[in-house]
């Protein structure tokens, strides 16, 4: 076998360890999200410069957990009025007893439109 082709079946090889070991941290995670989510799940998503949805609704007195996740850019949420600050990922488990409004805003300084980050949660 001459030089070359040994460098290419080595770097081959290479980049499959690499890409085995990927695929393997991301069933992890995966299953580790899986545990977390039972009960009512909020999912907001918040892309360049807006939120997935306009409004969000839970119902008082019971439990959720807010899911948020940044899928493009750096965004944050922050909800007036309650002790909400997520940015980037994460989740937050939590329960409102008096039905009403609130307002969801981007808490990260993301860019031109940041301050057009807001929505609602309603509780019903
Ligand atoms: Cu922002």
């Amino acid at each position: 076998m001459n030089k070359k082709w040994g460098l290419l079946i080595s770097s081959v090889a290479l980049s499959a360890m690499l890409m085995t070991a990927c695929g393997g941290d991301k069933e992890q995670a995966a299953s580790t999200d899986a545990a977390a989510t039972t009960g009512t799940q909020v999912n907001i998503e918040a892309s360049n410069w807006k939120f997935n949805q306009e409004t969000y609704e839970v119902k008082a007195g019971e439990e959720f957990t807010l899911n948020f996740k940044s899928t493009e850019g750096f965004h944050g949420i922050g909800i007036q009025g309650l002790d909400v600050d997520l940015q980037k990922d994460g989740s937050k488990t939590m329960k409102i007893d008096a039905a009403g409004e609130y307002t969801i805003f981007c808490n990260v300084i993301c860019g031109p439109d940041h301050g057009k980050m807001v929505a609602k949660l309603v509780v019903k």
